[in-house]
């Protein structure tokens, strides 16, 4: 398997769940140019240059985090990373992954960490955050998790909530989300995969 990131960005989250999971990937940065040392250009694997993208066992790249994460959770031991299928919590997991991506990656976060968004967008894009963040502030009061134990869609959370400072969102205005950050910012499996990432952030 090879995980093909950028550091930071969303593709943490997959790193995140490959070393809860125990899982060998080879891990391939996805240099600004998308120019691969295999000569090929990133996008002829992700056609529109996205991070994740996972070449699987079987060969083929699969893009779009959820499925990235889910196709991971699935290969890890049974139950370590997600729910056993057709329960409850596990429809509910996939829930939050699509909660994640659409209500704050694409919605909040990426016009405020894009280049392209002018000041109205930026501004609307902020505004944005206040619903699905008390949402999950409501939802994680009390809980450590998003639902009973650590699964690939707290990964995402936790990866995307990485972005608050760059992106301008007060995220000490919702303590319950900063506690939980804090939180899983000490879970073994996150320490390494971010201090994995920390040092080619620096250098990018
Ligand atoms: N729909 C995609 C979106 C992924 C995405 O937005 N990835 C960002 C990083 S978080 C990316 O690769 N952006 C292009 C770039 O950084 O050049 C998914 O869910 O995986």
């Amino acid at each position: 398997m090879k995980l093909y990131f950028r550091p930071f960005a969303c593709s943490l989250a997959a790193r995140i769940a490959l070393e809860e999971a125990e899982l060998d990937a080879e891990f391939v940065q996805v240099p600004g140019d998308g120019r691969l040392s295999d000569g090929r250009h990133f996008s002829q694997l992700s056609p529109m240059g996205y991070v994740p993208a996972i070449e699987t066992r079987g060969g083929f790249v699969l893009t779009e985090g959820p499925a990235v994460l889910t196709y991971i959770a699935e290969l890890a031991p049974e139950g370590s990373l997600s729910f056993t299928g057709f329960s409850d919590a596990h429809y509910r997991m996939l829930g939050w992954l699509n909660f994640v991506s659409t209500e704050l990656h694409k919605a909040v976060f990426t016009p405020l960490l894009g280049k392209t968004a002018g000041p109205e967008e930026r501004a609307a894009a902020l505004a944005r955050v206040t619903k699905p963040f008390g949402v999950l502030a409501a939802h994680l009061a009390g809980k450590d998790f998003l639902e009973d134990k650590f699964t690939v869609a707290d990964a995402y959370l936790l990866a995307v909530l990485n972005w608050c400072e760059a992106s301008g969102v007060a995220i000490a205005d919702w303590p319950v989300l900063l506690d939980y950050r804090t939180r899983l910012r000490a879970r073994p499996s996150v320490v390494r995969a971010m201090n994995e990432e920390w040092p080619l952030l620096k250098a990018a």
